[in-house]
Order: structure tokens, then C-alpha cells, then sequence
């Protein structure tokens, strides 16, 4: 059927996303923030949710007051009236009736460039959930998927002395995205991570990864990337840590890489004792002049497996964990550093030395404090429960978000673990997927391990899971006393289970609410309850050697739409700790008391390897 042209065609056209699915931003285009000149555009924000996605349908961010016909448009884009809204945030809590919003939403800011503007500049954005569709000057600039991982976008031929901003963030659940529909955690919309302007050369340095290969002979790794369209053979860069008085110069290959190892001297290693850092600088060269510089602040360690032994440095090391999500009550998704401090300090309370950030890529500051604190941490993916594992679009989507997290913490001393997903069911087409995950992970980084938390062999009664080969680690979560009563089962899994890896209990744990009951009975889900599950599942742990961490679920009760009942009232409650952050219950002294004779027993036995 002919379609007339007319000047509301807009609502005729079902095919209006199309032209916004391309350009995809992926992590190839990210640039090292560390020691750049930067402006921040973090602040109000002008915002109105967008159900039924005008801004894209109608064109909204062209700014056109009058149609092709030369009449005026009566639409409500007048974006400097819209209501304000604070950059990072999450909509959800800026006005009650956002809160359970879900869908597109519209953000708009100007920005005017003053002489700073010299060579490159690139938009950075922390973290936008789910789809980011990005517009400057009435261009679009392209779309970025993957709600916790951070992207760039050069912006240089776009620039003008005064600047529109819009970025249409959508937080709708769809059955391929990586996590998909179904979750236990509470999926904030907005532009909840900060927003900045970074200025770099024309001929820059893209990235930075320095890591520690050797520690007999303090031998580190230095690889990075030079972008600019020129030859680039007539460069060098330096490498430098001036505590230790070390200064190396090497040269820019013709593609832009380049890649040293340097010998350090008089290395104090990182670790949760000694969470040393030293200051480190990347300088680029041509016919000595400086051309760029990047900097950055990074502890150095060992981190592998032995046998069913993980190795800290060398030494043998059982991760005395927690999982934390990341939300407070007040800010949900873009908690302050300060929130995460807290929530460091509460874990090492529990005497922690880890923590699993469950279940999506946490802000870059996570890693930046927990390298401070000396934490180590598990980073993960939010490959949750079921995905669409035979779709191509979706495994792209899950390997560049893993890549986005790898190149954002590459230089974090206290990340040890990536793991590649959660609880997802033991189907073929899983497997490849999650074997793919695995296999990228490694490529992208072998200095680190890779795990996934697996769910048992519910026949066998067995830890067994066939990506296991493709594992350093087995997570394994399992919830004996609370959603199967049957302890027998527990026992008869780490007795009759002969794994050859390492394994972390990534989950165990149950509800706890406060409850006034007197009778001297449990109650189901109550705190007395959750302590004597802990009580269990602890003792057996002591008992089984090839356990070489634990990670209860959770340390904060936390928001999740999937449990709006009477007694869960929109919350997991198996924290050790209230959502507010006040009250810690029972079970949180029996994990302290746990880890209290953990540690006692590994001062006694420590093993060198
Ligand atoms: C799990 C999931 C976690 C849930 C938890 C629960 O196994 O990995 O995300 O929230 O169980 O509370 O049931």
C-alpha cells in the first residue's frame, strides 16, 4: 500500500528504530580516562520519561520548531522547560510516580566549549541502563547496549561553541539482553553513572594495561595502544614509577602497539594486608618532545590456582566473602563512594578479605576503593539464570560488556575472578555460549581467573557442571536448609564430590526477617532461622577441604520487584545486614565467628608454593 506523506507520518511508522540500531558503540572505542584532562557534565539534567518513544518517532532531538511544509510544530520538546533531574541517578527515586518506570526516557543538556577544545574530545558515560542512544547537535551518534559497563564516543566533527546533548536511555526488559527478562534484583533505570568530557591529543594513548607476570624477579607487563591516523613509528613512549625509581622507554609499533616487560626492584606486592600502590605513568614521545600522558595508581600481585589451592602471591589464601548488590536505599544503582566504603568496612567487620559484586559489572570506583582497602574482589557479568544462548546478537552483547569490564579494571589489583555468569540452566546451547564467555575472558586477560557460579548436579547430587574445563574456579550455589530443608543432600554433595578445581560456595544463605515470636520455634524466614541455616552450612564447610572461599547471599536486604508479597514487601531479605544499613542480624556474628577461626587456622598452616 502507498503510503501518503503527510505531516504526522510519523505515527504511521512502526519501523522508526531502524535508523537508531546502528552505529553500535562497543568497548573498542573506550579511552583511558586516567590523568586527562577532563569536564564533567554530571549535574541537572533536563528529563522526561518517554513510554512511547517520541523523541525517536518524531525526531524530537532535531529541534525543529516548523515542519517541511514551513508549519509550526506542536510538540513538547522544548527541552530547557522539561523538569530537572540530577546526573548520576536513577529515575526510579527522583519522583514517586517513576518508580516502577520502565522504558525509554529522555535526557537533555547543553554544553558550551570554550578554548580547551584542542585536538579530540570524547563523551564518556559510566554506566546508562539498558540502551543508550546518543545525540549531539541533532546527529545521531550511535547506540550503546549493556546496562553497567562504561562507553566513549568521539565527538570532535560534532562540536560547535554551544552544544545539545540528549541521550534516550531505556531500561525495558527484552528477552535477548544480557540479563534478560527475568531477575531478582531491581533494574533502575537512567544515566546512574557519571557523564564527562575527555580532551586528548590527535595522536593519543587509547589504553594502558600494566600487570605483575613475575614475582621472583618484580618482572610487570607494560602493553598499550596508540590511536591517531598517523605513522606512528617515530614514537616512543615511557614507562615510569617513580617510587621505584624505575624509568623505561620503548618503541610505538607501526600498527600503534606496543609492549614491554620491565624489571622492577624492591616491589612491595599488594595484598588484603599490605594494599600497597604505587603511582605509574605512561608517556608518549616524538623526537622527545611530549605528545600525551596517562596515569594511573596500581598495586601488583600473583593470582592462580594449585591443584584445589588458590594462590595469593604465592600463598594459599581462603576468600572470606560476602555478595553484595549494588544499591542503597537512597540512591539505588548510583551509590556514592562513600556508601561503598561503608559497605567495605561492614564486610571486613565480618573479617572479609572478598567480596562477590553480584550479578552486573559494579562502578569503576568499587575496584578503585577495594584496591585502597585491600578486598579482593569477584567481577561479574549479568549472564542470569536463562538468556537467549543460541542467539548470535545476544552472545555479542554478553562478550562486549565482559570485554567493556576488562578493559575499564585491567589495572585493579583486588580483582582476581571474572566470572561469566549465574545460575543458568545446563543446556547445550548454554554451554557454548558460556564456554565462549570463558574462553574470551582468558584471551583478554590470562593473569587473572575465571569462574561462574554453577548450580549442582541435582541427580548426581554431585558439583559437576560442564563448563568446569573452562573454569579455574567452581562457584557453586546452593541453598540447603532454606529452599530444600534436606542437609543430608548437602552432605552427601561435598562428601561424594572429587572436584579437581578449587570451588567457592559463591551462594548459600535464607530469608531473615524480624519477627516478635516467643514460642521458641522457628518461624519460616525468620532471623532465628537464617542463624541456625548459617550454623549448619558453616560447620560443614570447616570440614571440607577443597572449599576454598565462601560467599553468603547477601550482606544487605536489597529491592527486587520479583518478590512483592506480604512478608518480602518488594525485597530479598536474606541479607546479613537491613536494607537501611542499621541492624545486622544474627547471622552476620555467626560468618564473623567463622571467618574469626579461618583466619586462625590459615596463620597457623600457610602454605608457600
Ligand atoms: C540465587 C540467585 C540470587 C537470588 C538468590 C535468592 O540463587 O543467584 O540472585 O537472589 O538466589 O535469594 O533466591
Amino acid at each position: 500500500m502507498e503510503i501518503i506523506k503527510n505531516f504526522v507520518d510519523n505515527i504511521h511508522n512502526d519501523d522508526y528504530k531502524s535508523n537508531y540500531e546502528f552505529p553500535v558503540i562497543q568497548g573498542e572505542s573506550m579511552v583511558f580516562p586516567g590523568g586527562r584532562k577532563s569536564r564533567s557534565l554530571n549535574g541537572e539534567w533536563n528529563f522526561s520519561a518517554d513510554q512511547y518513544d517520541n523523541c525517536l518517532r518524531a525526531k524530537w532531538f532535531l529541534e525543529q520548531d516548523t515542519n517541511d511544509e514551513g508549519r509550526s510544530v506542536p510538540l513538547d520538546y522544548a527541552f530547557d522547560d522539561w523538569d530537572k533531574i540530577e546526573v548520576p541517578g536513577v529515575w526510579n527515586l527522583a519522583k514517586p510516580e517513576y518508580f516502577y518506570y520502565e522504558g525509554p526516557a529522555v535526557y537533555s543538556r547543553r554544553f558550551s566549549l570554550e578554548e580547551e577544545n584542542k585536538g579530540r574530545v570524547f563523551l564518556q558515560f559510566g554506566a546508562v541502563s539498558y540502551e543508550a542512544r546518543i545525540f549531539l547537535n541533532g546527529t545521531f551518534l550511535g547506540i550503546h547496549k549493556g546496562g553497567s559497563t562504561p562507553f566513549s564516543i568521539e565527538i570532535t566533527a560534532h562540536l560547535k561553541a554551544e552544544n545539545r546533548l540528549i541521550a534516550v536511555a531505556d531500561n525495558t526488559r527484552r528477552k535477548n539482553q544480557i540479563p534478560s527478562e527475568n531477575t531478582d534484583w531491581f533494574l533502575y533505570g537512567g544515566i546512574y553513572r557519571g557523564v564527562s568530557l575527555l580532551f586528548v591529543p590527535d595522536v593519543h594513548i587509547k589504553n594502558m594495561r600494566v600487570n605483575l607476570t613475575d614475582r621472583e624477579t618484580g618482572a610487570i607487563e607494560v602493553s598499550a595502544l596508540i590511536d591517531g591516523n598517523k605513522d606512528l613509528t617515530d614514537k616512543t613512549v615511557t614507562f615510569s614509577i617513580p617510587e621505584l625509581g624505575l624509568e623505561e622507554k620503548f618503541p610505538v609499533n607501526a600498527d600503534g602497539t606496543c609492549n614491554k616487560i620491565v624489571n622492577t626492584d624492591g616491589l612491595s606486592l599488594w595484598s588484603p594486608e599490605n594494599p600497597k600502590r604505587y603511582q605509574v605513568s605512561l608517556t608518549l614521545k616524538e623526537k622527545g618532545e611530549v605528545k600525551d600522558e596517562v596515569t594511573d595508581v596500581i598495586g601488583f600481585r600473583t593470582i592462580e590456582t594449585r591443584g584445589r589451592k588458590i594462590l595469593l602471591n604465592g600463598k594459599q589464601i581462603f576468600l572470606r566473602g560476602v555478595c553484595l548488590h549494588e544499591e542503597t536505599e537512597d540512591h539505588g544503582k548510583a551509590v556514592t563512594k562513600e556508601e561503598i566504603r561503608e559497605a567495605f568496612q561492614r564486610a571486613k567487620k565480618m573479617n572479609c578479605n572478598f567480596l562477590r559484586l553480584a550479578h552486573y559489572p559494579h562502578t569503576e570506583w568499587a575496584s578503585e576503593i577495594a584496591d585502597e582497602e585491600g578486598i579482593l574482589l569477584w567481577e561479574e557479568i549479568p549472564v542470569y539464570w536463562w538468556i537467549d544462548f543460541s542467539n548470535p546478537q545476544t552472545l555479542n552483547d554478553a562478550r562486549n560488556q565482559l570485554s567493556e569490564l576488562i578493559l575499564r579494571d585491567f589495572n585493579r589489583a583486588s580483582v582476581i575472578i571474572w566470572s561469566v555468569g549465574n545460575e543458568n540452566p545446563d543446556t547445550d546451547a548454554r554451554y557454548h555460549f558460556m564456554k565462549n564467555l570463558a574462553k574470551t575472558a582468558k584471551k583478554k586477560d590470562p593473569s587473572r581467573l575465571i569462574s561462574a557460579a554453577c548450580l549442582v548436579d541435582s541427580v548426581n547430587l554431585r558439583i559437576a557442571d560442564r563448563l568446569e574445563s573452562h573454569l579455574d574456579i567452581i562457584g557453586f550455589n546452593e541453598y540447603y536448609g532454606w529452599y530444600d530443608p534436606d542437609y543430608g543432600k548437602l552432605t552427601e554433595i561435598l562428601n561424594g564430590s572429587q572436584p579437581e578445581k578449587p570451588v567457592i560456595i559463591s551462594e548459600f544463605g535464607a530469608d531473615g526477617y524480624q519477627t516478635e515470636n516467643k514460642s521458641g520455634k522457628y518461624v519460616r524466614g525468620s532471623e532465628e532461622e537464617q542463624e541456625e541455616i548459617y550454623k549448619r552450612q558453616v560447620e560443614l564447610f570447616g570440614k571440607t577441604e577443597y572449599i576454598q572461599g565462601t560467599a553468603p547471599w547477601i550482606l544487605y536486604d536489597y529491592r527486587t520487584p520479583k518478590r512483592l508479597g506480604a512478608y518480602q514487601k518488594g525485597y530479598n531479605i536474606k541479607g546479613l545486614v537491613t536494607a537501611d544499613r542499621k541492624r545486622e542480624k544474627p547471622a552476620f556474628t555467626v560468618m564473623k565467628n567463622f571467618y574469626e577461626e579461618v583466619r586462625k587456622n590459615e596463620g597457623n598452616n600457610k602454605e608457600t608454593v
